[in-house]
């Protein structure tokens, strides 16, 4: 169901869920979800950007902010009252808020990617994957939802609960406004983000790239996840990759945090996300620190890495 004929301020992130005919207990949880990142925000506008003086299950030193966005966020699940597991990128384990799994959501979550990235003043956000019942370690086709949260010039937020991809901006109330429906992205792209260390790219990525820059794809990668997948998302075109890199086959960001939500929302949109064999969402998670590389954007591209990585293009 659209909202068309309403003008698109009036319509704020509950009422286009509810329009949408989305559940009311998945409704109360991204409502949940979008509140939580009012306070994050604040943390990023006026927090400490120090080290909290711990590390996360990857061995990465935690932020304060890190810490901090991940407290807010998951207390913020445990007092929603529909879910029953959360996953933190930041947290060591699976932390069970309700044995009743009935009617209950499970959510994995990035409470701010990028966040190396806030003192110098760049974009970073929240990512949510969403599945029904109790289980996490699924397959991303399964998701109901997902969604993030970008702090950036602006503070907006995309979600999609599998009816296409919705955009939404904050207005002065810090409230959700819709900013356009059904967001789609184009087969071929005009950007390119490649993530991972040049000199240890492999030959046949390599030759990738230079097919992308020869047909003029422009380079634009800024380092956080987020802001460079919500590009290709918002101005329909682009492909973003961090690929199988020499001496590390799977690459470095996570599927169940990153990948499985941010490929959700891509496919919605009409693009494609694969780890160079097949589709993002269909690989089975074989643990929550689960890594894989990414090709991710407009399907043509998507298509043409895959080709690449067979030994199809000659
Ligand atoms: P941090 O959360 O440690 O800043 O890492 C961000 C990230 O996971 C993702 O947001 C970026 O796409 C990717 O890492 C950037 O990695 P490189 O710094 O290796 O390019």
């Amino acid at each position: 169901m659209s909202t068309r004929g309403k003008t698109k301020f009036q319509i704020n992130l509950r009422r286009h869920l509810r329009e949408r005919g989305v559940k009311d207990d998945l409704v109360h949880l991204i409502c949940e979800i979008a509140e939580a990142s009012n306070y994050i925000i604040n943390s990023i506008r006026t927090g400490d950007l120090g080290v909290a003086g711990t590390s996360n299950l990857y061995g990465e030193e935690q932020l304060a902010l890190d810490v901090l966005a991940d407290r807010i966020m998951t207390k913020r699940l445990l007092h929603s009252g529909v879910v029953g597991n959360v996953l933190s990128e930041e947290a060591d384990d699976i932390i069970c808020l309700s044995t009743e799994c009935g009617g209950r959501y499970s959510v994995a979550f990035d409470p701010l990617d990028g966040s190396s990235l806030v003192d110098v003043n760049l974009a970073v956000g929240t990512i949510i994957s969403i599945f029904e019942g109790c289980n996490i370690l699924l397959p991303g086709r399964q998701q109901v939802a997902a969604m993030y949260i970008l702090y950036g010039p602006r503070t907006t937020l995309v979600y999609s609960t599998g009816d296409g991809v919705h955009e939404f901006g904050m207005n002065q109330l810090m409230e959700y406004t819709l900013i356009k429906e059904n967001l789609q992205i184009k087969p071929q792209a005009n950007i390119y983000s490649p993530g991972g260390l040049r000199n240890l790219f492999t030959t046949e990525i390599e030759r990738y790239v230079r097919d992308l820059e020869k047909r003029g794809c422009k380079l634009r990668y800024s380092g956080g996840f987020v802001p460079d997948i919500n590009q290709v998302i918002v101005k329909g075109s682009g492909v973003f990759m961090y690929p199988h890199l020499q001496g590390h086959p799977n690459g470095k960001l996570r599927l169940s945090f990153e990948l499985n939500p941010m490929a959700f929302l891509v496919e919605q949109a009409g693009g494609a996300a694969s780890d160079g064999h097949g589709p993002i969402l269909d690989r089975i998670p074989q643990g929550k620190d689960d890594r894989s590389p990414i090709f991710i954007g407009s399907k043509e591209e998507v298509a043409l890495a895959e080709a690449y990585i067979a030994g199809l293009d000659q």
